[in-house]
């Protein structure tokens, strides 16, 4: 079998006809994006709306992207000239595009490279896609978790940075020693307030290092929020395989997608800023409705049908949306969470949700139910808990959200309904394990208990604590699937 060769510069002239070519000329385009975070998600969604800014409208906004823990990115990207493709899958068939904004790529061995970057003059915007645990905070009160241990480790004098805030603050220090004026931190996570939320951990990182710093981030740096979508799963062998047929050329780095990306920006760019208006983003003045939205709409089906699904046995969304009972339970639990949300205007609720389950239903992408379940302590907060506590002050059910706290709570023990073994992902995966050992009645509590993922309010609401020890139960005794099926009638 003849082996393709390496999407490269050399040889993107070679690539299938049938792939877009990147309209930019990469030779020519300078860095003006240090990007924090190199995984599929960043490649799939960010750069793409960059590359689209760059093609309609010019500017040096090539990206210098940093991985901060694993090898496995930069060494795929780097034999290629920082080239990849993205390919789209779903029913109106797959498309393939080849990217070309990543202009420099930096391993997690180089990360003092990435400070750096920071502190170079052509440097106006510093972005991250680190996922919700990359923030080194308390997910309750979004807090810097000051006794995490790699902040303790980025604040030993002399130490390379090697956590986001640390990285963060590392280049902005060396930005203000070089006279160099300020820049936009853009965080393009799944969080609340994901700017705000940024702009609180890194000034305190920065106070813990040096007052006067501090206070000059607060004075000098935007750090406007975003709210992103694109659903993005780990790129599999298969798809890769599927890619360098496409492409004819073989692709390390490759990244597989829904045609469906949406990227609400608050523009907020003292330094300035792509065209991203013109790559298929929409800029505004407040972020926060769109935020809520995804956050309580989507994230929270996903966190729920993630555990659901898990545990009755379907490994992609997609198979587990297809059975009994899961599609309406969705429904149910955006009826539930819908009170909550003050919508963006214009918005027709209807079709966003009905899109949803379309984008879930998607059987072109396998989304392993396994991958979303990941880091749940992270993600519980503000995609389940901020609904649950809006409801209980209004008076309303909390039903829904309650079974999905419940899933989590069931999935968290790391035993499936066969007596195999759950590969835990998790920050607090050690604490979760204690926590999470107990009959059904202890666990609830010893989970609530957890003040960093459910502040201080929730374990003393004692219908909240019945509810959830009833799904609990039921889980344990019916299995998930039964309980979808019940849930998804009442
Ligand atoms: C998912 C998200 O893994 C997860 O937790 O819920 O990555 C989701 O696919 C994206 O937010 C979609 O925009």
């Amino acid at each position: 079998m003849q082996t393709n060769a390496r999407l490269s510069l050399a040889t993107l002239p070679r690539a299938a006809a049938a792939a877009r070519r990147p309209a930019i000329d990469p030779h020519r385009l300078g860095v003006g994006i240090v990007h924090l975070g190199c995984g599929a998600f960043h490649r799939a969604h960010q750069a793409m709306h960059v590359q689209r800014a760059i093609e309609a409208a010019g500017g040096d906004w090539g990206i210098a992207a940093a991985s901060l823990r694993g090898e496995a990115v930069p060494a795929s990207l780097l034999p290629q000239d920082g080239l990849y493709s993205v390919l789209e899958r779903d029913a109106d068939g797959a498309r393939l595009s080849v990217n070309a904004v990543l202009r420099e790529v930096i391993g997690p061995t180089r990360l003092a490279a990435a400070a750096a970057a920071i502190a170079r003059p052509a440097t106006r915007i510093v972005s991250l896609t680190v996922t919700e645990k990359g923030y080194c905070h308390d997910p309750a009160s979004g807090e810097l978790d000051e006794a995490h241990p790699d902040i303790r480790a980025d604040l030993v004098p002399g130490a390379v940075a090697r956590s986001a805030p640390g990285l963060l603050v590392a280049g902005l220090a060396a930005r203000r020693a070089a006279g160099l004026g300020g820049l936009a931190i853009l965080s393009c996570d799944n969080l609340p307030e994901n700017g705000e939320t940024t702009r609180r951990i890194v000034l305190r990182m920065a106070a813990l290092r040096d007052p006067a710093l501090a206070a000059w981030i607060a004075g000098e740096v935007d750090f406007p929020c975003s709210m992103v979508d694109r659903i993005v799963p780990a790129t599999t062998e298969g798809d890769r395989a599927q890619v360098a047929t496409l492409l004819g050329l073989s692709d390390e780095a490759c990244v597989v997608t829904e045609s469906f990306s949406q990227w609400v920006v608050e523009d907020a760019f003292r330094a300035g800023r792509p065209a991203l208006e013109l790559g298929g983003a929409t800029l505004v003045a407040d972020v926060r409705p769109f935020e809520r939205m995804k956050l309580r709409l989507l994230n929270a089906a996903h966190s729920t049908i993630a555990c659901l699904g898990y545990l009755a046995g379907h490994e992609t969304v997609a198979a587990a949306i297809a059975a009994p009972g899961f599609a309406r339970l969705v429904e149910r639990l955006w009826d539930e969470a819908a009170p909550t949300l003050s919508l963006p205007a214009g918005t027709d609720l209807a079709a966003y949700r009905m899109r949803l389950l379309a984008r879930f239903a998607n059987p072109h992408l396998a989304h392993r139910t396994w991958q979303i379940a990941m880091d749940g302590t992270q993600k519980l907060p503000q995609r389940l808990l901020g609904t649950i506590r809006d409801n209980l002050a209004a008076g309303r059910p909390v039903d829904v959200a309650a079974l999905g706290v419940a899933a989590w709570m069931r999935y968290a023990r790391g035993i499936d309904e066969r007596g195999g073994r759950i590969d835990i992902r998790d920050p607090l995966a050690g604490e979760l394990a204690a926590r999470a050992a107990g009959p059904p009645e202890e666990r609830v509590d010893a989970l609530l208990g957890m003040s960093r993922v459910f502040g201080e309010d929730l374990r003393g609401h004692e219908g909240l604590r019945a509810l959830l020890g009833s799904w609990l139960g039921r889980l344990e005794r019916e299995g998930a699937a039964a309980v979808v099926r019940a849930a998804a009638r009442a």
